[in-house]
């Protein structure tokens, strides 16, 4: 069958869903087509019980170059279309997608072969873990044009890497290489160029073997701590941990124990 999208290439291996940004020649940079075919691909990965993680990496050199510059150039020109309303296009087609990302209860990892700049570095920031090519790098490309970080990235780099970093790299927008961003804690893992592919597999066939429902609940519940209080907090992992103790890969967890061999999850 061929494929429904043509930004993006999606390929299932086991409960491993591979979402690819196939721009290569623009460095995989966002244009309206790429932003609804990565909703699309990450709304079927909800629904798809086979699908019990997902990698998004890029295509030939980089990530993902942020905003296609070259799709809105037309509104640049002073006999141009006049200003976009980058509001509207965020509320429409990013933040949507950023959410998508971060409510899918399963695990999402970027895997960094390449430059993550403008909203491809918080695309990356937006998935739940980061393993990264040596030769990878961020670059807060945003205030070099007079923008503002967007898809979450205020959030989510002052979470990693605190205020000051944060507004450092947000300004200046320097090379913020993979090395340097795992010593803080934004990169899970880094991994020779030529290695990242099975560094990767590794990674993710280890998580798609895990219990997936309880990863996800996980995720919930990591996710709604920044803002709770102690209180509410406790009160929720409580909830979540209700739900989980319900679930077939938990009953299978602790039998696996007791009769002493390796537990067989079904992500149910
Ligand atoms: C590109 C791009 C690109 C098109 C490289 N577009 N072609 C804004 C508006 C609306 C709503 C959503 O949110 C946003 C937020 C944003 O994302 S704003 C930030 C937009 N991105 C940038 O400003 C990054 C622009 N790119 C760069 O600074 C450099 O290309 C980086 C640092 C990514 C890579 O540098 P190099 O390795 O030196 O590569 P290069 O500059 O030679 O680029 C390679 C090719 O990719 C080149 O194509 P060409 O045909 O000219 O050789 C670039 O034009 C193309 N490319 N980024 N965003």
């Amino acid at each position: 069958m061929s494929s429904p999208f043509s930004t993006i290439t999606v390929e299932q291996a086991g409960g491993v869903l591979t979402v690819t940004l196939n721009r290569p020649e623009a460095y995989n940079a966002f244009d309206e087509q790429m932003t609804v075919e990565l909703s699309t691909a990450f709304k079927n990965a909800q629904r798809d019980d086979a699908v019990r993680c997902v990698v998004l990496t890029g295509a030939g050199r980089a990530f993902c170059a942020g905003q296609d510059l070259k799709e809105i150039e037309g509104h640049y020109r002073d006999d141009g279309e006049g200003p976009l309303d980058f509001g509207a296009h965020l509320r429409k087609r990013l933040n949507p997608l950023i959410t998508r990302i971060r409510t899918l209860e399963k695990p999402v990892v970027a895997s960094l072969n390449g430059v993550a700049a403008g909203a491809g570095a918080s695309l990356a920031f937006a998935c739940d873990l980061r393993i990264a090519s040596k030769s990878a790098y961020f670059t807060m490309a945003f205030a070099a044009i007079g923008l503002v970080p967007d898809c979450g990235a205020t959030l989510t780099l002052l979470q990693h890497v605190g205020y000051s970093k944060a507004l450092e790299l947000c300004w200046l927008g320097e090379k913020f290489s993979a090395e340097e961003a795992a010593r803080c804690g934004l990169v899970n893992k880094v991994a020779e160029p030529e290695q990242l592919a099975d560094a990767t597999r590794e990674l993710a066939s280890t998580l798609a073997a895990m219990p997936t429902r309880g990863l996800g609940l996980i995720k919930r519940a990591l996710g709604k701590a920044w803002t709770a209080t102690l209180d509410d907090q406790l009160e929720y992992e409580a909830f979540l941990q209700q739900t989980a103790g319900l679930t077939q890969d938990h009953r299978e967890g602790v039998r696996a124990f007791l009769e002493k061999r390796k537990p067989k999850f079904e992500g149910k």
